[in-house]
């Protein structure tokens, strides 16, 4: 039985109060999902604040992710007729495909600032996510590309910054960042092993337990061969292999459980195990 993790449910609501302010300045949200646990990476709370704005899904770090899951979860989010680009945010090219989508929604709101005899004004948008899906990565990208920055003209709020991209859109250069809820312990243990909370939610033996569950299940041959593990079997058993595989020994030349650990979280997170997406569809 993995050990209860305490969530402050006052915290969730500042921090989603927070975002619900900032999703009020936008025409489209652009909203980060680490591609190895896409839904983990949704808040469910948040979708009913941003449900009536322009959505644009990127599923981010592909490169670490399964292939064959990808393709189905970014069929997955589209099923609702929302845009979805799956985009390694390393790759210095990342940033043309997103402007490319914010033209395709933004076509309504100019269409109707035209009929109106007005200037079609550039979209607004934001980035979303969780911690550590990205999000600095993409903004640093798009605002190395873009000449300047806009700030205290009319219609605009004082204090908020926004990143000139083209002429067609502006980018609010501060994301936001998902609260998380930790009340699903599966999703949580999910977002510690992708390094987006903190490790130290749940016990070290719980999350290894977790990985070593869905590497047994899908990925059997994954520990072969950094590890030489033939057949995964329990936890013990995997870190005395990686123990002695890699020398990790304490000073009293007993196996050190924890060094194995993290060794073997790391090594995960890192993708040194393989491409791997943890949740399946
Ligand atoms: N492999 C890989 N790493 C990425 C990708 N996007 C971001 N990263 C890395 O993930 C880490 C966290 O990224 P960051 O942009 O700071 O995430 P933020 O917390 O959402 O702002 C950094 O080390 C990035 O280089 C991606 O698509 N693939
Ligand atoms: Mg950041």
């Amino acid at each position: 039985m993995a050990t209860q993790i305490h969530w402050f449910p006052g915290h969730m609501n500042k921090a989603l109060h927070e975002v619900e302010e900032k999703v009020k300045l936008v025409d489209v949200v652009i909203e980060l999902l680490d591609a190895r646990a896409p839904l983990s990476s949704v808040n469910e709370q948040l979708e009913k604040i941003i449900q009536n704005k322009k959505r644009l899904y990127v599923l981010s770090k592909p490169d670490l992710a399964d292939p064959s899951q990808t393709d189905k979860w970014k069929q997955y989010f589209q099923k609702d007729g929302n845009l979805v680009l799956v985009l390694n945010l390393t790759d210095a090219n990342s940033t043309k495909e997103i402007s490319k989508a914010i033209n395709i929604l933004g076509k309504e709101k100019w269409e109707k600032q035209k009929a109106k005899g007005m200037k079609p004004q550039p979209i607004r948008t934001m980035i979303l996510g969780i911690p550590n899906v990205g999000k600095s990565s993409l903004i640093n990208r798009i605002a190395k590309r873009s000449a300047a920055g806009v700030q205290n003209k009319p219609g605009f709020t004082r204090g908020e910054q926004w990143i000139k991209v083209n002429n067609d859109y502006l980018l609010l250069d501060t994301p936001g960042i998902l609260p998380m809820n930790y009340e699903d312990q599966r999703k949580a243990t999910n977002l510690a092993l992708l390094g987006a909370i903190r490790e130290d939610i749940l016990p070290k033996s719980d999350l290894v337990n977790s990985l070593l569950k869905i590497l047994k299940a899908k990925y059997p041959n994954s520990l072969q061969n950094r590890y030489g593990i033939d057949e995964i079997g329990e936890r013990e058993e995997v870190l005395k292999a990686i123990s002695n595989r890699r020398g990790i020994i304490s000073n009293k030349g007993e196996i050190d459980i924890a060094k194995c650990e993290n060794l073997l979280l790391k090594e995960f997170k890192d993708g040194l195990l393989g491409r791997m997406t943890l949740e399946w569809l």
